[in-house]
């Protein structure tokens, strides 16, 4: 039932999941990451998001943005690569080759920080779904878009692990509903949703859900208002990105991204006490929250 099958996330299972650096690594073992995110005016998506992967151990970066933006983009985020893919100010229906170009020789992809929503963009989410085996983390407006034909879902089925970070009001365009009723109905609603879609699905807020395929939930211990601030999202879905270029089970890594991005945030409350501390302060933190668990 569900009472056995949900649990709080444990520190000592947390500290289990981080991966062993070897001294002997180096960029290329430490994992490659593709970044899919960014557009006019909502290119600071795309650097937190960045930023929260550097910060989290990834080995090589590499952000996929509109071609228009791409050299403010290089600029901005000077240890990641960067590539242009059509579109001038937000990702089009052809941004696809450049996408998977990159991903051939990835271990993890991310999409939808700051994306924006061109409807052509479905085009691209089905690509990146049917075509793609290694694990892919929807946000964001990839969500939005998808809200619009949640079916495309069932096209990932068994071809590679699927993690979906909704916040309530995503998550109530992605199942037709009002973020009233997420909200009385988290738990249920996302091992529910979970299951349907055979994906992990990150329920965001205020004791963030962790809910698996196979009805298993996982509550999160960490965090606080502090999180309720623009681009904190984004900080997350860099950070699990990293997890899993780095190997990371899809699973752990989202409970392990989760846990220390509310960790990092409850440090902060040490010196900032409850808001005023920002997104990129969370990123920044990301690793002095790591290391209190080694
Ligand atoms: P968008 O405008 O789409 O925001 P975004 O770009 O996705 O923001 P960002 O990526 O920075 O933050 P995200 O929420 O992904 O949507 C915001 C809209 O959604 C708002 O209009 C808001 O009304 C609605 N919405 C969002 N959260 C809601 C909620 N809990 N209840 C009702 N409506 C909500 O990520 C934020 C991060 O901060 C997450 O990791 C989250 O878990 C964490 N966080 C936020 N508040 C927290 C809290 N009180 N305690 C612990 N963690 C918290
Ligand atoms: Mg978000």
């Amino acid at each position: 039932d569900d009472e056995t099958l949900t649990t709080f996330i444990l520190t000592g299972d947390v500290r289990q999941y981080l991966p062993i650096r070897s001294l002997q690594g180096h960029k290329g073992t430490h994992g490659r990451g593709v970044l899919v995110a960014g557009s006019e005016g909502m290119t600071g998506a795309a650097l937190l998001a960045g930023k929260a992967a550097l910060r989290s151990g990834i080995g090589l970066l590499q952000m996929v943005v509109p071609y228009g933006l791409a050299e403010g983009m290089d600029l901005a985020l000077i240890e990641a690569t960067v590539w242009g893919a059509e579109g001038e100010k937000a990702l089009n229906g052809n941004a696809w080759s450049v996408i998977y170009e990159r991903a051939e020789k990835a271990q993890a992809l991310a999409i939808g920080p700051g994306l924006g929503q061109d409807p052509e963009l479905l085009l691209v989410l089905e690509e990146v779904l049917r075509n793609l085996s290694l694990p892919v983390i929807l946000d964001a407006d990839a969500l939005n878009i998808l809200a619009k034909e949640p079916g495309i879902l069932g096209w990932r089925q068994g071809r590679g692990p699927l993690i979906l970070t909704p916040h309530p009001g995503e998550m109530a365009r992605l199942c037709g509903c009002t973020t009233e009723e997420v909200q009385a109905n988290r738990l249920e609603l996302a091992i529910s949703k979970a299951v349907e879609w055979e994906s992990i699905i990150i329920l965001k807020g205020a004791i963030t859900i962790i809910a698996a395929p196979d009805g298993r939930a996982f509550l999160n211990p960490t965090g606080n208002p502090g999180l309720g601030t623009g681009g904190t999202g984004d900080v997350l879905t860099g950070s699990i990105l990293a997890w899993l270029a780095q190997g990371v089970e899809p699973l752990a890594a989202a409970c392990l991204g989760v846990y220390l991005h509310g960790k990092a945030a409850d440090q902060l409350t040490g010196e900032f006490g409850l808001s005023g501390y920002t997104a990129g302060e969370v990123a920044d933190q990301l690793p002095k929250a790591r290391r209190s668990l080694e």
